[in-house]
């Protein structure tokens, strides 16, 4: 039986549904605002380099575009320096009303992670980059820890796989305590690389961390989801990691697309205490989601898991 069920409307957003003209519609993330879901989605120019559009729903399923794009690189400022080739793969996280965003800025001097905020998906402020070259895949705790924001990263890596981290910040633009926190494990699923997913989601038994793990063949990269819980107070602390994964390119608009055999997750919904709803990207085209239950994906994480570090 699938962990995660998809639904069968899928894709929910393609470029065809897209006002303005764009290659792919991939990579999203989702929240909740005012009574409707908000999907802040990637698209490739036909200059390959990526902007994020928006789209609304009123059932989290059906989305529709809005006319205009919502981010796109900055002309002027220090913002245009490193946002020059593009703005990509969002995350959003919500506290104390105001919408977070991260997202990975691109530029010729690399790739870092731009913050920047709403408050009524009209207008969006930027605030400040949070990393350095070459960080990707930050995703934000909905809630602070004894008086700090914590983030899940994960930093360029040639000496050992690409890892998760996590990072400490009392006002979302000083990081630092930085931890190493979870790694591929060898001749896996995930043993190329792993990076943070969608913006952890509170569950009673921990926060449940849907994350990319990445597997080379000699036909290219094989791109699935995966899941961890960590500590309700201390996330730090990684519960269990799932050994199998929860999601792989199978249907048609998974395995082939702007980049084939890719399925990958910038957002995640809890629906209600028993379903998350998740939205991946499919094969860097189009945007797909399904469900899960919970208690499944905790029982993964406890019952059949896998060394956090790897190397079991
Ligand atoms: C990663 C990122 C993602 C993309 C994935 C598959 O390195 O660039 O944005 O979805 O590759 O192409």
């Amino acid at each position: 039986m699938a962990i995660v069920k998809r639904y069968s409307g899928n894709p929910i957003l393609t470029p065809r549904d897209i006002p303005y003209e764009v290659a792919t519609v991939h990579n999203a993330a989702v929240t909740q605002f005012d009574g409707e879901y908000i999907m802040l989605f990637r698209s490739h120019q036909l200059n390959g380099r990526s902007i994020l559009g928006l789209a609304r729903s009123a059932d989290a399923l059906n989305f529709k575009a809005e006319n205009h794009p919502f981010l796109v690189p900055a002309k002027k400022g220090e913002a245009a320096v490193y946002e020059e080739y593009g703005v990509e793969d969002p995350r959003i996280t919500c506290i104390d009303n105001v919408y977070y965003i991260t997202y990975s800025a691109y530029s010729r001097h690399g790739v870092r992670i731009g913050l920047a905020k709403t408050t009524d998906w009209k207008k969006v402020e930027r605030i400040s980059f949070i990393t350095q070259a070459d960080y990707r895949n930050v995703v934000i705790f909905p809630e602070m820890f004894n008086g700090n924001y914590i983030r899940l990263d994960r930093p360029h890596s040639e000496i050992s796989p690409w890892s998760i981290w996590i990072s400490y910040s009392p006002d979302l633009i000083h990081w630092g305590n930085s931890k190493l926190i979870m790694k591929p494990e060898k001749y896996h699923w995930d043993e190329m690389k792993i990076g943070p997913g969608a913006p952890p989601i509170n569950t009673k038994a921990g926060w449940l961390h849907i994350y990319h793990g990445v597997f080379p063949t000699m036909d290219g990269s094989v791109y699935r989801l995966g899941v961890a819980l960590h500590d309700l107070s201390d996330p730090s602390k990684i519960i269990g990691v799932g050994d199998e994964w929860i999601l792989q390119p199978e249907e048609p608009y998974e395995r082939t697309g702007y980049v084939h055999n890719v399925v990958f997750t910038c957002g995640a919904i809890k629906l209600n205490d028993s379903v998350v709803r998740i939205y991946w990207g499919a094969a860097d085209s189009v945007m797909c989601v399904g469900d899960a239950n919970i208690d499944d994906l905790v029982d993964l994480c406890l019952n059949k898991s896998r060394h956090p570090m790897g190397g079991t």
